[in-house]
C-alpha cells in the first residue's frame, strides 16, 4: 500500500520556497515533457541564466507523518543536465525531524552523478524532449519511520544548467491492525482514474480516497464491494492530484 505526497509541478500551499538572494529560484514551468512523456508542469531553476555560484535555493515540503509505516522511500522524478565540468550545479536533499530547525542531508549529487542524460549540455534553458530523459531519484526513509518529517530540496548553483523536480511522493506500508496489509492489493497504484482493490480475505471497510493534505476527496462504503472481495472504482470526474493516496 501506498503513502502519497505528490507534487505535480505546482508545490503544495504548505510548501515554502527559500530565495536569499531574490534572483532565480524555485518556479513552476509548465509543458514540460514529464517522466511518463506527457506533458506536466514541473519545478523548474533555471541555472543557466542564473550568473552566480554557490547561491542556495530552498523548496521545502509540509510535514510527513511516517507514524503508522513500516518503512518508506522517498521518490522523486529528476530531469537535470550541466552545462560544462566547472559550470556544474549540486541538488541536496535534507530531512528535519524537529519541525524545520535542523535538516540532515540524504541525498547530494553533482556533475554527471547528477545529470539526466549522459553528457555536458550547452543548450540555454535546457528542457527534456523524452521521458527517458527523466531519472526517478529513491531515498531510503526507514530510519525516518516513527518520525514526522518535512523535506527539503536545495539547488545550489553554479551557472550550469536546468534542474526540474517532479512527482515526489512517499511510497511505505501502512503498519495497522485494522486489516493485513499483505492479503489487500491496489491495482494499478498509482492511478489517475480507474482501479481495482482485492481485500483478499480481509473484512469489508469502508474505502477513502485523501489527498496528501488529508483532505477527503471520495469515501466509498463497505457495500461496494457487495459481498466479493474485489471492487472496481472509477474517479473521473473527482478532482484528484496526480498520485492517489487509499487507505
Ligand atoms: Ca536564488
Amino acid at each position: 500500500m501506498s503513502f502519497i505526497a505528490y507534487l505535480n509541478g505546482v508545490p503544495p500551499s504548505a510548501w515554502t520556497i527559500q530565495n536569499p538572494d531574490n534572483l532565480f529560484t524555485w518556479e513552476e514551468r509548465n509543458n514540460i515533457t514529464g517522466s511518463d512523456g506527457n506533458p506536466t508542469l514541473a519545478a523548474y531553476v533555471n541555472n543557466s541564466n542564473y550568473l552566480g555560484y554557490g547561491e542556495q535555493d530552498y523548496l521545502t515540503t509540509d510535514m510527513y507523518d511516517l507514524t503508522n509505516l513500516t518503512n518508506g522511500v522517498l521518490n522523486f522524478d529528476l530531469a537535470k543536465t550541466q552545462y560544462s565540468a566547472t559550470e556544474s550545479d549540486i541538488l541536496y536533499v535534507s530531512i528535519s525531524t524537529d519541525c524545520g530547525d535542523s535538516f540532515a542531508l540524504v541525498y547530494g549529487l553533482h556533475g554527471l552523478a547528477l545529470s539526466t542524460i549522459p553528457n555536458y549540455n550547452t543548450t540555454n534553458n535546457w528542457t527534456p524532449q523524452t521521458a527517458n530523459e527523466w531519472r526517478t531519484e529513491q531515498i531510503d526513509l526507514s530510519s525516518y519511520v516513527g518520525e514526522q518529517i518535512i523535506i527539503r530540496f536545495q539547488n545550489l548553483n553554479s551557472y550550469g544548467n536546468s534542474t526540474y523536480i517532479d512527482n515526489v511522493f512517499i511510497d511505505g506500508i501502512l503498519a495497522t491492525n485494522d486489516f493485513d496489509v499483505s492479503e489487500l492489493s491496489i491495482y494499478p497504484n498509482p492511478t489517475s482514474r480507474e482501479f481495482t482493490i482485492n481485500l483478499g480475505n480481509t473484512a469489508h471497510n469502508n474505502i477513502n480516497i485523501v489527498n496528501s493534505l488529508g483532505q477527503q476527496l471520495k469515501q466509498y462504503d463497505s457495500s461496494v464491494f457487495n459481498n466479493n472481495s474485489q471492487a472496481n472504482f472509477d474517479v473521473n470526474g473527482i478532482k484528484i492530484p496526480k498520485k492517489l493516496l487509499i487507505k
